[in-house]
């Protein structure tokens, strides 16, 4: 019996369903596995003093920044609760997510009382919280953010651990490809031969550590971010390490490099992890990268709106450049819905909507029912676009096209060999 088309009066419920239904695979987390104890961050309090409020609540009012963090963590959170949420009301993307978050585990927001939310965390163990959140997230997997130089990190790589066939990892290099002044001595006390000016012994002893760190995470890709003078090729030792190290280790094991673009560190330290900002960056030399190493791959996102559609059209010339997620301030309704757009328009269905970026374990909740909403009513959008040319729309090929968007593009991305 063939399948029956979806009718256009019932095409936005039924991809509503489709996309409610498909599980994900979150490709940039800041999340960790149960293993690694402290790292794995969940709870309201936690919640509530995630960077992106810290940064609203002083905004709304101004403290003493060192007397904030002298705080302990709860009485952070009493603070932003009490300015964000009950003194105005909390209409910003971070908030709302605090309280769609709240509500879908089933707490109730009304009662606006912090210690109900807190007892309800309490009565719970993290295992019990990850099975929670990935159901009710309806989560196929996370990809982790996983820094060898992190001292909390690595000792529990070194030990040697397991991990949850839900999390997966991602080597980040931020400080061997952009702080080379320090790190070589970092190496070095390591046992690598690294030298200040990155010389011969220092590229291979680079692509030594990469392998051993490979070896030692199975990363489902190796990661950075760049600032937005980030240039390719220049005469910086990042341009060096990536064309000498990087990608050459990248390619002999199939691993896509993903570059994150346009993140201008520490404008405002005294908010710490929310002192960073936002820059218009040069996707010029990402067309170079890709052009000049057909063999690699790259999963890429820019952080400034201004640098979308250039990035649109230059995944065009390149099926080895895999556009990627709404990064950190292109996480919120309006830009998600301008730039999903242009993705399709410009992309179709070869693209990666949507990462959570999530710190908080619970923030996947959130992250991930406000994007599937928005994302589905663009798809409808579209769908309604070619039912009006005559096209059958059926059921199934929705469910086809949905699953590449939130994970399939990523694996197949994975398993190319270009
Ligand atoms: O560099 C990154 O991966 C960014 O996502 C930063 O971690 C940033 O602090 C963040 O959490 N953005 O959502
Ligand atoms: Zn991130």
């Amino acid at each position: 019996m063939p399948e029956q088309p979806v009718d256009v009066s019932d095409l936005r419920t039924r991809i509503r369903e489709i996309v409610d239904r498909q599980p994900i695979l979150d490709i940039h987390t800041h999340l960790y596995d149960i293993p690694f104890g402290e790292l794995l961050l969940w709870g309201i309090d936690e919640l509530l003093t995630y960077h992106y409020l810290v940064a609203e609540v002083f905004r709304a009012q101004p403290m003493d920044y060192d007397q904030f963090w002298s705080l302990p963590r709860q009485a952070q959170a009493d603070r932003v609760w009490r300015v964000l949420f009950l003194e105005r009301s909390p209409v910003s993307e971070a908030c709302r997510g605090v309280l769609t978050t709240l509500e879908q585990l089933g707490l109730d927001t009304s009662s606006r009382d912090l210690d109900t939310c807190r007892d309800f965390f309490k009565s719970t163990t993290a295992q019990e919280h990850v099975n929670r959140v990935f159901k009710t997230a309806n989560l196929h997997s996370v990809v982790m953010t996983n820094d060898p130089f992190d001292d909390l990190e690595r000792p529990v790589w070194d030990k040697g651990v397991q991990l949850d066939p839900r999390f997966r990892a991602a080597l980040r290099l931020d400080p061997l490809l952009l702080a080379w002044e320090k790190s070589f001595e970092t190496l070095k006390g390591w046992g690598y031969s690294a030298g200040r000016d990155f010389d011969a012994t220092s590229r291979k002893e680079v692509r030594r550590f990469l392998e051993k760190w490979i070896a030692a995470m199975k990363p489902a890709y190796m990661a950075v971010s760049l600032t937005p003078d980030f240039r390719f090729p220049d005469d910086s030792i990042t341009s060096s390490m990536l064309e000498e190290c990087i990608f050459p280790v990248a390619r002999e094991h199939r691993l896509p490099f993903a570059m994150m673009i346009g993140v201008k560190r520490q404008v405002n330290p005294k908010l710490k992890l929310a002192g960073d900002s936002v820059g218009r960056a040069d996707v010029s030399s990402v067309e170079r990268i890709c052009a000049g190493f057909p063999r690699n791959k790259f999963l890429v996102t820019f952080l400034s709106r201004e640098n979308q559609h250039e990035l649109c059209v230059t995944a065009r010339k390149f099926p080895n450049l895999m556009v990627f997620g709404c990064w950190w301030f292109m996480n919120n309704p309006s830009l998600i819905e301008e730039i999903t757009r242009e993705r399709l328009e410009l992309l179709g269905l070869s693209m990666i909507p949507q990462h959570s970026d999530a710190r908080v374990l619970d923030q996947v909740i959130y992250k991930w029912r406000h994007s599937r909403t928005l994302i589905a009513d663009i798809l409808a959008d579209k769908y309604e676009d070619l039912a009006r040319t005559g096209w059958r729309i059926d059921a199934s090929a929705i469910e086809r096209d949905v699953r590449l968007l939130f994970g399939e593009n990523f694996e197949q991305f994975l398993s190319w060999n270009p």
